[in-house]
């Protein structure tokens, strides 16, 4: 039996999309990080980091936090959603996939932080992860100019990355000054796993359109 312990995150969000896309079966247990339920002992027996998402599985004996690398235990799993290992697609799946860990997850939850929640605290702060944030959009809007996921195929980066594009709204980002990235964004948006995944671990509302 696979658990999921989420919030309505976009970090949370990866994981969700991705167990419904692989059709697995799995239950939710929701982790209220507004409520600072991250830091009860029993979950921190799973997630010692103390943030969401982690992921037990019965079938072998796993636990997990890191959402990167609790898609790479899925997809592992499943054989979905990842090329095979050492091929030229899997390397380039694996770039995008650390591109979403380092940099466009972590720059946009500070976006978060500065533009939507603390605007007056720092004008710096705000202004570096604005600007960065436009930058990494930018990124990813010329490789999907010529590329229509991520890698050929949707994978396991495309649920890593999409979840943090759908908060452009917190983040101020116009997604049709990225029109690769808000053609990408509809289509997947339209999904019926990243549909029900969205609404997970309970449902906040339909999926932003831009
Ligand atoms: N690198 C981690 C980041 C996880 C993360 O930042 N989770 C946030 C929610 S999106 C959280 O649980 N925050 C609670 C806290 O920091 O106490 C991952 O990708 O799993």
């Amino acid at each position: 039996m696979i658990t999921l312990y989420t919030w309505g995150t976009p970090n949370g969000r990866k994981v969700s999309i991705a167990l419904e896309e692989m059709g697995l079966d799995y239950e939710c247990v929701g982790i209220d990080i507004t409520k600072d339920d991250q830091f009860g002992a029993d979950f921190l027996k799973i997630a010692p980091n103390n943030k969401i998402p982690a992921l037990t599985d019965t079938d072998g004996d796993v636990a997990l936090f890191e959402s990167g690398a609790i898609l790479m235990y899925l997809a592992e799993k499943t054989g979905k959603f990842m090329p095979a290992y050492g091929t030229s697609q899997y390397w380039q799946m694996m770039q995008w996939l650390m591109w979403q860990m380092g940099g466009f997850g972590p720059m946009l939850g500070q976006t978060h932080h500065f533009v939507r929640f603390n605007p007056d605290v720092s004008e710096y702060a705000a202004n570096r992860f604005q600007n960065e944030g436009k930058r990494l959009y930018g990124v990813l809007d010329k490789h999907l100019a010529t590329s229509k996921y991520l890698i050929d195929e949707i994978s396991i980066a495309d649920f890593a990355i999409w979840p943090w594009a759908s908060r452009f709204e917190w983040q101020e980002i116009d997604l049709n000054e990225y029109p690769n990235v808000l053609r990408w964004y509809n289509e997947l948006a339209a999904r019926p796993g990243f549909i029900e995944g969205y609404k997970k671990p309970t449902d906040t509302g339909p999926i932003p359109v831009a």
